[in-house]
């Protein structure tokens, strides 16, 4: 297997593992939004002083990733999210020109 096809397993897997945990398997919940969040980018959450400024995140971060407006996130919109997050990491060409 190439690295790319390891690393779109990987991306759906991880997508699998977190949308499971409630009883549709096929979309992630705010809850399982919340879940994935804590385990993978623990520093999102972090410093929300309490309760109700974790669930605005949350809140927020779906809203901002359902495209279809069913209130979950779909394996798409997984991947959109995945693809968000790669290129925040990673110098675009803009910032190489300066
Ligand atoms: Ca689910
Ligand atoms: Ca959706």
């Amino acid at each position: 297997m190439t690295n790319l096809l390891i690393s779109m397993e990987a991306v759906r897997k991880m997508f699998e593992r977190y949308a499971k945990k409630d009883e549709d398997a096929t979309t992630i919940s705010k809850g399982e939004l919340r879940a994935w969040l804590q385990a993978e980018l623990p520093g999102y959450l972090q410093d929300a002083e309490n309760e109700q400024e974790i669930q605005h995140r949350v809140d927020k971060l779906m809203q901002n990733l359902d495209e279809d407006r069913d209130g979950e996130m779909n394996f798409l919109e997984f991947i959109d999210f995945v693809n968000d997050l790669t290129l925040v990491r990673q110098p675009g060409p803009c910032q190489d020109a300066k």
